[in-house]
């Protein structure tokens, strides 16, 4: 049930409080470089006309000569453009800084579709379905080519990489059906790569969550996973081959063979999953897990990362020798 798409939308419909603003924000910016450009047209024009070539006028300079005169109309749009400045760059802070209390949705592209999961589990192709008033946090994959994912409707737009994360968040305030699109060229369907995103009130969200068949919750998804691949066989405890435990790996703080530290997050997870001889843990014993790219496709693995991720509370990941 994709909106139909209408004109050309040069101004399509705005879903939250960020896309009215951001609207704002470009539509004063364009009156004050109109401000600032067309006087100037404008006196190039008269002045070409008034002083062109056999025409008498007076060349002479009149006499003024004032600094008051040349600071200010250079410190004045100075001034007004700076406005812009904070203004945008507040706008971008924020866009860049999901509250802590969001809600993840998991997205995959790839050629030549997306794929949406909930917290809850439902997964969807193309549509996506969100409750309006809460903080939405997405997070991007690709399973091969770089791809973007936009919501003209809340002005928001992030691409998909391949092997790395990427978020976009947002808080919708406006129920309805609003396109969602690919907006970087990833080869021949790219054009059709797309659906639409459906704001729902709380309750119909509910509702919603309940008809799609809640399936099984995230964490068991995820263990289903890492037990197919027999990860267990060497994180788990009591295993023979000495492979670290997985249990509170999350968040924490990792020293690497090459002497760096760095925080075990969601990209470094899934890069020990793909590239285990990549940056190899310090204490990691011998290095024997096999590569994994290409084997779990994208989805699961990022159902696998979240099962681990999950270690640190609820569920019986391997507790391992260390
Ligand atoms: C054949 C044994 C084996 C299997 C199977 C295996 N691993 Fe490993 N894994 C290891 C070893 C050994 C290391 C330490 C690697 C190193 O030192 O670089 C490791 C490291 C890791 C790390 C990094 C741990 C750290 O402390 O930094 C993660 C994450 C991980 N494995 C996840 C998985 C997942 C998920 C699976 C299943 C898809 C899996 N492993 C399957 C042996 C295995
Ligand atoms: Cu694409």
């Amino acid at each position: 049930m994709t909106p139909k798409p209408s004109a050309l939308e040069l101004w399509p419909a705005a879903a939250s409080a960020v896309a009215v603003e951001t609207d704002y924000l470009i539509f004063a910016f364009t009156v004050l470089t109109l401000m600032l450009t067309v006087p100037v047209f404008l006196a190039i024009t008269w002045f070409a006309i008034r002083y062109r070539d056999g025409q008498e006028a007076d060349r002479g300079t009149g006499g003024i000569r004032s600094n008051l005169i040349e600071i200010s109309w250079m410190l004045i749009p100075f001034l007004l453009t700076l406005i812009f400045f904070v203004w945008g760059a507040r706008l971008f802070v924020e866009s860049k800084n999901p509250p802590p209390d969001a809600m993840v949705i998991e997205a995959v592209g790839r050629q030549w579709m997306w794929k949406f999961q909930h917290p809850t589990g439902q997964s969807e192709i193309n549509d996506l379905h969100v409750p309006m008033g809460q903080a939405i946090k997405i997070r991007i994959i690709s399973q091969d080519v770089i791809h973007a994912l936009y919501l003209p409707a809340l002005r928001m737009q992030v691409a998909a990489l391949p092997d790395r994360y990427t978020e976009l968040w947002f808080k919708a305030d406006k129920a309805g059906t609003f396109h969602l699109y690919c907006s970087e060229y990833c080869g021949t369907d790219h054009s059709v790569m797309g659906g639409a995103i459906t704001i729902l009130r709380q309750g119909e969200y509910q509702d919603w969550l309940t008809h799609s068949g809640a399936q099984q919750s995230k964490v068991a998804a995820g263990r289903a996973i890492y037990d197919a691949y027999g990860c267990g066989g060497c994180h788990d405890a009591g295993s023979p081959v000495k492979a670290p435990k997985l249990a509170g790996l999350y968040g924490s703080a990792v020293r690497l063979a090459d002497g760096r530290t760095i925080t075990a997050d969601e990209d470094y997870l899934r890069d020990k999953i793909r590239n285990p001889g990549g940056s190899r843990p310090a204490d990691g014993g011998r290095q024997v897990m096999p590569s994994f790219a290409g084997v779990i496709p994208e989805d699961d693995l990022g159902r696998l990362v979240d099962y681990i991720k999950s270690g640190t509370g609820e569920t019986r990941l391997g507790e391992a020798t260390r």
